[in-house]
């Protein structure tokens, strides 16, 4: 086990958009975690802006596999988000065997809003469900969550009874704890958490300002990590994560700026600190 808790963090290098690997860095940094990165691409931009340079790096990580399997390097824990191709899934697959004692967590980046991102075909969709089945934890959000289940993603209907049906089909495949994102009713959005282990369901609340913006999927799982990984509890991480979120929206919306460029979080990074350290 490492002193300082080691993330194989799977993820792209967005230059703009504070998402994938420059919400996990800092976020995972200041929670006293050492994030280790591995780009699945880099881009100028994340793929909601309206131009942007793609620069695919799936063979290159297939020698940084090799390099690091070669140096033994013992993590704690893998974390993949998004990833571009079947193949980068294959290369996860690949990665997470053999390394048995880290905690796996993987965020199925495919969609939101109801609608699939472009670059994710049928294919990777079904890999994906793999690649969730053998998962520790996973972090989807309502789409997500419907592609993995092929329930009919509908924003109308999203009752306790039916997003506990959900979560439970999807810990059914085989994660023990499933975290569904961003639910909305109205003017407050939700995180919902199942865990199988315990038996356990429960749900954290923040207000909603009908705003959506990019990266907080990848900010909320990676407080989760960090958290998680320095011994807090689930109940504990979901609720200051989802928190967390809500102060940098508030501290975001006194700006008029793009929402495709995230969350204002770095004013409010000090806080994750005090959070780290509380131990009840
Ligand atoms: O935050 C999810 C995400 C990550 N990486 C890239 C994206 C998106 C969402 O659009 O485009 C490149």
């Amino acid at each position: 086990m490492n002193k300082v808790k080691k993330v194989a963090t799977i993820n792209d290098l967005s230059g703009v958009g504070r998402c994938s690997l420059t919400a996990a860095i800092p976020v995972l940094s200041v929670l006293g975690v050492q994030c280790c990165p591995y780009p699945t691409a880099i881009l100028s931009c994340h793929t909601g802006f309206d131009n942007y340079t793609f620069l695919d790096i799936t063979n290159e990580m297939i020698s940084y596999k090799e390099a690091w399997d070669s140096l033994n390097i013992n993590f704690d824990c893998i974390y993949s988000g998004f990833l571009g191709s079947e193949e980068q899934i294959d290369i996860v697959l690949n990665f997470v065997k053999g390394k048995e004692q880290a905690l796996v967590v993987v965020d199925p980046v495919m969609g939101d809003n109801g609608v699939i991102y472009n670059t994710f075909t049928e294919n990777m969709c079904s890999k994906m469900r793999y690649l969730v089945s053998i998962a520790n934890i996973v972090t989807p959000n309502l789409t997500e969550a419907c592609i993995l289940t092929g329930d009919i993603y509908d924003k109308y209907n999203t009752s306790d009874e039916k997003i506990i049906e959900i979560a439970k089909k999807i810990s059914d495949m085989g994660p023990e704890k499933v975290i569904i994102t961003g639910i909305i009713r109205e003017n407050k959005i939700f995180n919902f958490a199942y865990d199988k282990k315990i038996g356990e369901f429960f749900k954290v609340e923040s207000d909603f300002n009908h705003e959506s913006y990019s990266g907080t999927g990848d900010i909320f799982t990676s407080i989760i990590i960090g958290l998680l990984l320095n011994g807090h509890d689930l109940n504990y991480a979901i609720k200051n994560a989802t928190d967390f979120i809500f102060k940098s929206i508030e501290f975001t919306s006194k700006f008029k700026s793009d929402s495709r460029e995230g969350i204002m979080f770095e004013p409010c990074l000090k806080e994750l600190i005090l959070i780290n350290e509380y131990k009840q």
